[in-house]
Formats: structure tokens, sequence, C-alpha cells
């Protein structure tokens, strides 16, 4: 169960005074940014029915009650340890899980905490005007249930900085907080955090591909041998599906609207005179958002994907479904690219393992491609959505530099410059999208235009529930 203390957490912090005053320390600082640089216009006169964690079990984290945003009981859960349990893959395959950091592998551990940590916040900064804009109370609520959980994730990694990595540690979690999204000087780490999302196509977009991003990368840090990492991690996974599911039902909602709204207008580009969202713009945003998570993977060849496997730190997702574990000497076959020019070689396994990473996440993303397209199916509309080519758009990794269409054919720079808002949104897109999102809808169980209702509440509540209520 977790303890009902300032922190809320499942870890004994009040067996360990010091680790509890250094984050009882960090905590003002945190709601503090949170006031700063969470949801605006919703910290002091709203309660919002969202879902807190009162135990690591399924029945503990399944709690619903109203809460303000800046009192949600932000803590510190770790999945149940496992019993005897070994490390999975890499150079110390079989022996057993640490439960402190080796000195020799700190560095690389507190590197990939911090990249972890520093999406999280960045996605709540992100995100933190579309509450002005939304299309509902149910998407309302949605969207502060992911912001909360991003802050919780935060958390997570804050507690691992603070518990294993002495000083440093703390310095790092004091900068989680500085660094801020799109900023000039002191930006987020990672290209995609950087990205403004100003509207709810894209919002829906992010957590369909990104959060797909948190999670495969999250499933490798829990195949961790670090055994609080493990732990950590394997919590989290429960609380990104809801994130997944926000995206995926969210698109596939905007696009049920569309066909409805093509079946009376006529072709997929009237579908603007009537207020919906084309087929083409959503295309073009997928694109976007699609080609964004794929680089948040890393580079195709990557010397650290190998020494963190190697060293047993970041392994594959559902390394358990893998026959051999140590990989020292097997090969991976992938498209190269080299000179400019496409060939096939064979690279070693261990250094393409962002790669083999990235295979699982597309596969992903496809099945729930296809589950949208089947909605334009069901509609008997011709269209379908797709993802582009791996090459198309990237800015990490051998094929950043250069250009692709979505089918992956090569383009100079100049027809990439003349055609790249043919496939990624441009300024007028986003100015449509802006005008429809204008008027945001607080009465309960009214929905823009451009999306339909939800098939069912949240928690069992009516589609009409008041999810976020006013207090004066
Ligand atoms: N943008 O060998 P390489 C989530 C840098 S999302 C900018 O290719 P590596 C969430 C890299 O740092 C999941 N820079 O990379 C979702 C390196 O720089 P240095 C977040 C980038 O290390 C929604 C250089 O390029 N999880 O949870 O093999 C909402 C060459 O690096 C990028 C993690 O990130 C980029 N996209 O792999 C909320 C897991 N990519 O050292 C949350 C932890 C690479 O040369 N992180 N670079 O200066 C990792 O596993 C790895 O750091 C990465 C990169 C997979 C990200």
């Amino acid at each position: 169960m977790i303890s009902a203390e300032k922190i809320p957490n499942n870890v004994n912090l009040s067996g360990n005074k010091r680790l509890q005053r250094a984050l009882e320390h960090w905590q003002p600082k945190y709601i503090q940014w949170w006031r700063d640089m969470g949801p605006q216009g919703f910290q002091d006169y709203h309660q919002v029915y969202v879902r807190t964690a009162v135990s690591v079990d399924p029945e503990g984290w399944a709690h619903f009650e109203y809460v303000k945003l800046p009192e949600y009981r932000w803590g510190i859960f770790l999945a149940d340890p496992v019993h005897d349990r070994r490390i999975g893959f890499g150079d110390f395959f079989g022996q057993p899980v640490w439960q402190e950091v080796p000195g020799e592998f700190r560095n690389q551990l507190r590197r990939l905490i911090v990249t972890q940590g520093d999406t999280e916040p960045a996605s709540v900064e992100q995100q933190r005007l579309l509450g002005q804009r939304c299309p509902s109370l149910y998407d309302l609520r949605n969207l502060f249930q992911v912001n909360v959980e991003e802050g919780r994730h935060l958390w997570a990694m804050v507690y691992l900085l603070h518990s294993y990595f002495g000083r440093d540690g703390r310095d790092e979690a004091e900068e989680l907080l500085e660094r801020q999204s799109g900023n000039r000087d002191k930006p987020r780490i990672l290209e995609a955090f950087n990205e403004p999302i100003d509207n709810w196509l894209d919002f829906f977009m992010f957590t369909m591909f990104t959060d797909r991003d948190g999670k495969s990368q999250l499933m490798s840090l829990s195949e961790s041998s670090l055994d609080p990492l493990s732990r950590t991690t394997r919590f989290m996974l429960t609380e990104e599906a809801h994130h997944m599911f926000v995206g995926e039902t969210g698109i596939a909602r905007i696009l049920e609207r569309t066909c409805q709204l093509m079946k009376e207008a006529g072709f997929s580009e009237d579908v603007r005179k009537v207020g919906g969202i084309d087929i083409p713009t959503i295309q073009k945003h997928l694109n976007q958002w699609f080609s964004l998570s794929l680089d948040l993977h890393g580079s195709e060849v990557s010397s650290n994907a190998a020494s963190y496997f190697a060293n047993g730190l970041k392994g594959r997702a559902k390394e358990e479904t893998f026959d051999e574990h140590v990989v020292r000497d097997a090969y991976y076959h992938m498209e190269y690219f080299e000179n400019g020019k496409a060939v096939t070689k064979d690279v070693l396994m261990r250094n393409a393992m962002n790669e083999v990473l990235r295979d699982w996440y597309v596969g992903d993303c496809e099945a729930g491609v296809i589950r949208w397209n089947r909605i334009l199916e069901h509609y008997g509309i011709s269209d379908r959505l797709r993802l582009p080519d791996r090459k198309f758009n990237r800015n990490i990794g051998m094929y950043s530099g250069f250009h692709f269409d979505p089918h992956g054919v090569a383009l100079t720079k100049d027809e990439w410059e003349r055609r790249k808002f043919e496939w990624l949104p441009s300024q007028a897109d986003s100015e449509y999208l802006l005008s429809i999102m204008a008027e945001p809808i607080y009465e309960p169980g009214k929905f823009a235009n451009y999306i339909v209702p939800p098939r069912r509440g949240v928690n069992q509540q009516p589609i009409d529930f008041q999810y976020v209520r006013t207090e004066q």
C-alpha cells in the first residue's frame, strides 16, 4: 500500500530520512514549476476528476476523485520486486540484478535517467495551452490526466537521481526543472520535446506516436540490471497505456467525424468548409509526429546503444522473447545509407540496438494505423492513412541531412524545399486548426464539431459527466 505521507510512496521513504528530506526540499520547487509551466488557467479554480494511484496493484491505481491540479498527490511508486531476479541480457547475463549503481556505469545510467526524466516535464510544458482550446470536458480531463502522470514520471526519475547519484543526482534533478521546452538558451534534451503542441490534432498524434516511443524506451529500460530502474519503469508503463489510448481514440474520433462530414460535403478537401479536419491534414500531422518519434530512438548504428546493451543497462523490448541474450557475434541486416547511396549491410547487432527497438516501435504504430483505416473502410471511403518511410524527415541518424518523400524516394534539397508542405503541416494548416479550436467547449456532454464523442465515459461515468468543475 502507498503511505499517506507528504510524498506518497511505496519505497519506505520515512525509513530513509536523508532521502526524504532531500525530496521534500525538491517538492516545493516542483510545485512552483507546475504552477508556472503546467496547464495554464487551470491551477486554482478547477477540480478535475482524475485517477490517483493509492497502491501499485491493479485496483490500487484505478482510484478516481476530484482534485485541484496543484494538489494532485504526486509520489514514488515502484512495481513489486521480482524474487531472485537475474540480469536478462548482455555481458553479465544470468547474474543477480543490482540494487545499487555500479561505479563504472554511473555516468551512463545517469545519462539514461536524465534523458528519460527530461521528456516528462517537457511534454507538460508543450501542452500547457491546450486546455483553453479543448473539444470537450471529457478531453480536457484526459489531457490533465496525461499531464499529472507525466509529472509523476518526472518524480519517478528524480527519485532515482536522488537515491543513487548523490550530489550529481540532486543537481540533475534541479536542472530538470530549469530546462524548458522550446527555450532557445536552455531547451529540452531531445528534439521532439521542443516542438510546440498548440492544437489538439498535434496532441493526439503526440500521445499516439511520441508516447509510444515512451512505451518502447520504458520497455527497454524495464529490462535493466539496475533493479530500482526496472521496477520504476515497469510501473510507469501502466500509466503510459492510458496516454496512447487517448491518442489513438482521439484520432479515431476525429477521423470518424471527418467521414461523417465527407458523406455530407463530398470530397475530403471540402470538409474544411464545414469545419472538419480533412484527411490530407491528418496525414501531414501523422507524418510529422511519426518521423519526430523515429528520431527519438537515436542513430541506427550507435556505439552508445551497444555499450548500454553490453553493460546490461538498457535491453530490448520484451527481451525474454528473443532466443539469445548475450548477442556478442550476431549481425543485423539493415538498410544502410553511405555516401548518399542506399545499400544493405550487416551491422553488429549490439550496435544496431536502436534500430531493433525502432523495428518494434514501427510494428506497434502500424497496428494502430490499421485500426484507424478500418473507420475509413467502414464509411466506404477509399483514402487510407499510412506511415511514411523511415527515411522521411529525419534529423537524427544516417538519413539526417538528406531528403526523401514519404515513399522513401530521394529528393534534392530544392525539391524538398518546394514540396515539403505537401507532406508536413504548413502555417496555413496550423492557422486552420487553430481557427476551429478557438472556442473551448466546457459544457458537459457537448463536443466540438470536428470530433465525435467517445464510445464511453471515464470510469463508467456518463459521457456528459462534469469531468472538470469550476470552484469559486
Ligand atoms: N534529439 O548514439 P545516439 C517518453 C543525441 S519518450 C536530440 O544516436 P543513443 C515520453 C544523443 O544524445 C522516451 N538529440 O543516441 C513520451 C547523442 O548525443 P551526444 C524517452 C538526440 O544514445 C511522451 C547523439 O545524438 N526515453 O518517455 O544511442 C511524453 C548520438 O546519439 C536525439 C529515453 O530517451 C534526439 N531525438 O540514443 C512524455 C530513454 N537522439 O552524446 C515522455 C533514454 C539522439 O553525442 N535515452 N540524440 O551529445 C536513450 O535511450 C538514448 O539516449 C536515446 C538516444 C535513445 C534517446
